[in-house]
């Protein structure tokens, strides 16, 4: 019976790797995503770190500037730093820009599984330089408030290398195999 147990939790161990991906949000005052460009596996989480007032809306490659109809768009609440998570669902390219106005044309822009040839980041945020505003918003007007989860444990003072999350999701995968482990001997 035991036995069973744990060979079941062994069997549980690849779906407990999914990771968290921290990426801030205009930290330093800059109109950066950081990292900017990312890839990422189905069931990994991204969580956009506002470090001031920012927007993380989803978009599409052709018009980098403007939302995507149905896409995510997180906004900076007025406390600073603000989260919004996104799941990750599939390995499509997503493509994300700042709404605030002038930040995606300055190339505040991001993307998780772009191409690496063809519609590659690079190109993205080259589109994005050369089509103008698009379509912006003005996050104080706009009664703003995150409408995915904000706040928590993740909003960290400053950027937390990614490195640090893979850690930590690597010390969960092995608290589950110690949990297996134990309950061999149990
Ligand atoms: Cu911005």
């Amino acid at each position: 019976m035991h036995l069973i147990v744990a060979l079941l939790s062994l069997l549980a161990l690849p779906f407990a790797a999914a990771w968290t991906r921290n990426v801030t949000v205009g930290a330093n005052g800059q109109l950066v995503f950081n990292p900017p460009n990312i890839t990422a596996e189905v069931g990994d989480t991204i969580v956009f770190i506002f470090e001031s007032e920012h927007t993380a809306t989803q978009s599409t490659y052709q018009t980098p500037c403007s939302p995507s109809s149905g896409g995510f768009n997180g906004v900076s609440a007025s406390t600073s730093p603000s989260t919004f998570s996104v799941k990750v669902n599939n390995t499509n390219p997503i493509w994300v820009y700042c709404a605030i106005p002038g930040h995606c044309k300055a190339g505040m822009v991001f993307a998780v599984n772009a191409p690496t040839t063809g519609d590659t980041y690079e190109s993205f945020k080259q589109i994005a330089a050369g089509t103008g505003p698009g379509v912006e918003i003005n996050p104080s007007s706009a009664g703003a408030s995150p409408t995915g989860s904000s706040g928590g444990s993740n909003a960290g003072p400053d950027s937390v290398p990614s490195s640090a999350n893979r850690v930590v999701s690597r010390a969960s995968v092995l608290v589950t195999a110690f949990s297996a482990l134990i309950a061999l001997f149990v």
